[in-house]
Formats: structure tokens, C-alpha cells, sequence
């Protein structure tokens, strides 16, 4: 599947001696790239657990952009006005954009589009686990703005350092995208918060309510209980851990909820003074768990939409195929 095999099958003891000397040496520049702070690039030898974590991570990534999609689009048939509904309009379809980045990413580490999508529809495949929440009132896209992808700018901009050069150029255009939807979520926000009705201010505080949580889950386990990030970390990957992410959301986000008027739904907060950081309550990691494992409130359905659209997408991809078949035959007689 990869493009660099590793199997030594077949060959002679003297010729595995010489690979992997040749090999030895492969990772001590891959060591020393890494270690300077540098790039790889896609042509570039790479060990196989480095690529796989790779195409682990992006993937995960990429899925999450278009599942990310589902819970919004289910309201631009009912955005309040036309001017929101363009910036809705525009924010999805940013994400469709964002997913193609990044599938287009992950298939220089040697794996195929079919090969990602059919992991996601078979269920195998993960997603962030924020996305199986519904959307139940118009706040509730007004908080994904401001508060999903404030979580998820957090989380990304450290990536446009990933070591793994195609995916950190993806994340360098994906993080500007994220803040103008972080910026018009806020802006929805406000716009409620300060002009709107009580029903209007109680609507935006049951949103913050229910997505709160979750956000901060967003950011994955506690660092002691993150299975990847130690190595995420030593291979440039990750550039901050889980824990100090989440930490940093926390004390921006204090800040922009004051501004908004809304409370935060965690008696736990509070400034500490020694810390230099708002302490915060203890985050339901079961919940989490159950929600990554398929069983959250909207698993079965974001499942369902992904599976459907690709389905009553096969005439376009067939479309495709003839389209190019023709254009071989044609090259001859062009010549
Ligand atoms: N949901 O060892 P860990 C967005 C999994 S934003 C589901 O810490 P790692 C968007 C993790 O995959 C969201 N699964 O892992 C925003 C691992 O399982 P496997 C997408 C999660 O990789 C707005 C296991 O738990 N962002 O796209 O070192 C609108 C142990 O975790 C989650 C990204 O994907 C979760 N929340 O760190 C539209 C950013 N958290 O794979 C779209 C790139 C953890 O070993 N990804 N898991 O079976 C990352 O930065 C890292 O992969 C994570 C996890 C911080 C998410």
C-alpha cells in the first residue's frame, strides 16, 4: 500500500545487511531533519510508523471537515436573514474545501482517496467526536463558530509547524478560513446577546450550555491517558500536548464569554492566581468515550449522511471516469 516497501522477502542475508545500512542511515538524516525542526517532504524517506501516524492523524482530520459539514448545513434552509445564510453557505463549503486539502495531504503519504472514504463509511475510521452533537436552535451555529472552531484554530495552528510539510502548508490556508468562522460565529453571538429578546439571550445560553462540554473534550484525552502524543510529540507532529491546548482555550474563551454576556457552565472556574490560569472543572472522559465508540447522540445519523451522499454521488464519479476514458482515446488521434 505504501510507496516505500519494507519487506525484505526473498533477498539474500548480504543485500538485507546493506538495506539496512542504507536504511540506518535513512533515519539517522530523518532524526537529525527532525530534530533541527525541519521538514519532510512527501519524496523524502520517512519511517513507516511516522507515515502511518500521519495518515492516521490527517485522515481523522480530513473526515472530521466534512462530517463537520452535516450539523451546520442542517441549518442554512433556515439561517434568519440572507446575509447570514451566505456566511453559513460560505463556512460549509469552506469545510467541504478543507477536506479536500487535507485527503489531497494524506495521499502523498502513499494511500488513496477510495481507501480513506470506505474506512470512514465502514465505520472504522474516526472522527472528532464534537460532531455528533445535534444542532437544535440557530444558536447552536453561532456557538460552533465561536466555539468549535475556536477549539479547533487552537488546535490547528500548531500544526501549520507539523513536520510533515504538505500537511502543515494545507493548515496554513485551512487556519486563516477558521478564524473568519470563528470571528462571524462570535458576531451571530453578539448580535443576539446585545439586541436580541430574553427568548433570543436564553436560546444563545442554552447553547453555550450544551456544547461547552464537548468542546473542550475536543482537544482529545488527558496527556497521562493520550496514547499517541508522546511520539506525536517527539516526531514534530504534535507541537503542543492535549492538556496545555485545552488550557489555553479555557483562558481565551473566560474572556470572549464575558464580553458575550454568557456564563460558562462550570461552578469549577476560577482564576488561580499561582497557576497564571483559570482552573476548570473535571471533564466526563465516559462520556467521551462513548461518544468516540459510535454510541454519542448523532453517530448513527452523521454515519447515514456520509454513506448517502456517497451513494447518490456515484453517477458524478462515473461521469468522471467516461469523461476521462474519452479524452485517452482521443489523445491518440489529437497526435
Ligand atoms: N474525537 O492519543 P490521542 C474540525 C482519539 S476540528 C475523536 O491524544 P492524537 C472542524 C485519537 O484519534 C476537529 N477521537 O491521539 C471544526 C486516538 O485514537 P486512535 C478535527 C479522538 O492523535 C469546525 C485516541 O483518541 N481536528 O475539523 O495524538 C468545523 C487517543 O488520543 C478525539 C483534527 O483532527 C476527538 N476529539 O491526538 C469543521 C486536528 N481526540 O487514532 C471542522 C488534528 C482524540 O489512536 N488532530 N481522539 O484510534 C489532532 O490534533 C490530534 O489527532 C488530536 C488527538 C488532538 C485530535
Amino acid at each position: 500500500m505504501y510507496t516505500q516497501a519494507m519487506d525484505t522477502q526473498g533477498r539474500e542475508p548480504e543485500d538485507r545487511n546493506v538495506r539496512s545500512l542504507e536504511e540506518a542511515h535513512l533515519q539517522q538524516r530523518f532524526d537529525a531533519t527532525i530534530d533541527d525542526g525541519g521538514f519532510i517532504e512527501a519524496k523524502d524517506w520517512m519511517p513507516q510508523n511516522y507515515r502511518r501516524t500521519l495518515i492516521r492523524q490527517i485522515s481523522q482530520h480530513a473526515h472530521s471537515e466534512i462530517v463537520g459539514m452535516l450539523p451546520e448545513g442542517n441549518w442554512i434552509s433556515r439561517a434568519p436573514t440572507l446575509k447570514r445564510k451566505a456566511i453559513l453557505l460560505a463556512k460549509v463549503q469552506d469545510e467541504g474545501g478543507h477536506g479536500l486539502y487535507l485527503y489531497a495531504a494524506a495521499e502523498t503519504l502513499g494511500t488513496s482517496r477510495d481507501e480513506l472514504l470506505a474506512a470512514l463509511h465502514s465505520g472504522k475510521a474516526k472522527y472528532s467526536s464534537i460532531f455528533n452533537y445535534p444542532t437544535l436552535t440557530w444558536a447552536d451555529v453561532g456557538v460552533i463558530g465561536w466555539l468549535v472552531d475556536g477549539a479547533a484554530i487552537m488546535n490547528q495552528v500548531p500544526i501549520c509547524r507539523c513536520s510533515y510539510a504538505p500537511y502543515a502548508r494545507a493548515m496554513i490556508r485551512i487556519c486563516r478560513e477558521e478564524s473568519f468562522h470563528q470571528r462571524q460565529g462570535f458576531d451571530s453571538l453578539l448580535v443576539m446577546m446585545e439586541k436580541g429578546t430574553d427568548a433570543q439571550r436564553a436560546m444563545v445560553q442554552d447553547a453555550v450550555d450544551r456544547w461547552w462540554w464537548p468542546c473542550l473534550m475536543m482537544f482529545g484525552p488527558p496527556d497521562d491517558q493520550s496514547p499517541n502524543s508522546a511520539q506525536g510529540m517527539r516526531w514534530g507532529i504534535k507541537r503542543v500536548s492535549n492538556d496545555e491546548l485545552r488550557q489555553k482555550f479555557v483562558d481565551a474563551t473566560v474572556e470572549q464569554a464575558k464580553v458575550l454576556g454568557v456564563t460558562l457552565p462550570d461552578p469549577g472556574l476560577k482564576w488561580n492566581e499561582a497557576r497564571g490560569h483559570w482552573d476548570f472543572g473535571a471533564i466526563d472522559w465516559d462520556e467521551f468515550w462513548n461518544v468516540v465508540n459510535g454510541n454519542g447522540p448523532c453517530n448513527r445519523e452523521r454515519l447515514a449522511a456520509r454513506v448517502k451522499a456517497w451513494d447518490e454521488g456515484a453517477w458524478v464519479r462515473e461521469a468522471a471516469l467516461a469523461h476521462a476514458a474519452k479524452q485517452r482515446e482521443r489523445e491518440p488521434q489529437a497526435a
